[in-house]
């Protein structure tokens, strides 16, 4: 049976969190009988991710999962496409292996795109900040908004919140869309929404619910310098006709 969605979760050494992340996962889908597929996206991994997460997919049989693995890590944008290209699902939805927006809010994002309203949703922390449970580190919230508001001048794009890690996607539409894409880091997000604007699917900014897990993988530092350079990546792609005509 084709699935309805796919679910895709990309994780670099996340040993520790996707046991627990996958299972609370599986018995979600489980008791909602939604017909779903879980992928786990090991982005080159140096710890025991694959290992963890084939045996905590390994207990729920009657549901498919499966662990997607290569040897290098290539970076977050790099995995989600990777789970995107495997995906059967006629809906596609990432999640962090963390969980931060818990799974029971996945039905926000996919019901727009069942009903046919969009094609293209994702989480935001921006447009309802109650939502929020445990907030980032002051430093780290904060240059999330520097990071969108560089991002609403840079790109055009009105949004609130690019890089929560909770969007899902209707394939027909979007899978046409990976080929185009360029940046493996985190800034993909932001690529992901550019170039789906562009083309003219239907964006949709939704308030979840969202909690941070201070067990971040995302090197502030580093991270974010790299974040800018591929936003500014982005527009010269844009400048160039990387990502086709507009509407
Ligand atoms: N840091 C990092 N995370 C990656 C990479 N590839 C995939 N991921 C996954 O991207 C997600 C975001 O990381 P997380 O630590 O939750 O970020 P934060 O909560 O925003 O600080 C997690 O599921 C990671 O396992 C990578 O190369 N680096
Ligand atoms: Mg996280």
């Amino acid at each position: 049976m084709v699935p309805e969605i796919s679910i895709i979760i990309p994780a670099f050494d996340e040993a520790e969190r996707i046991g627990t992340s996958v299972s609370k996962i599986l018995h979600y889908l489980a008791s909602e009988a939604m017909n779903a597929e879980v992928l786990v996206v090991d982005d080159g991994s140096a710890d025991s991710t694959a290992v963890v997460a084939e045996a905590a997919l390994a207990e729920f049989p009657n549901i498919p999962g499966r662990v997607v693995r290569y040897d290098l890590n290539w970076g977050k944008g790099f995995a989600v496409r990777t789970g995107l290209t495997a995906a059967a699902g006629r809906i596609a939805l990432f999640s962090d292996a963390d969980l931060s927006t818990p799974i029971e809010e996945m039905n926000k994002l996919v019901d727009p795109i069942r009903n046919g309203e969009s094609d293209v949703t994702f989480g935001s922390r921006a447009l309802d900040r109650t939502l929020i449970g445990t907030h980032q580190p002051w430093r780290r919230e904060q240059g999330g908004k520097v990071f969108n508001l560089v991002v609403r001048t840079l790109t055009g794009l009105s949004f609130w919140d690019t890089q929560c890690g909770f969007k899902a996607f209707e394939m027909k539409k979007f899978r046409p869309l990976l080929d185009v894409m360029q940046i493996d880091r985190f800034g993909f997000d932001v690529e992901f929404l550019y170039v789906a604007n562009l083309r003219g699917l239907r964006l949709k900014e939704i308030p979840v619910r969202w909690n941070n897990d201070d067990r971040s993988k995302v090197s502030v530092l580093r991270d974010s310098v790299r974040m800018f350079d591929e936003v500014r990546q982005i527009r010269r792609n844009a400048r160039n006709g990387a990502y086709g005509g507009g509407r």
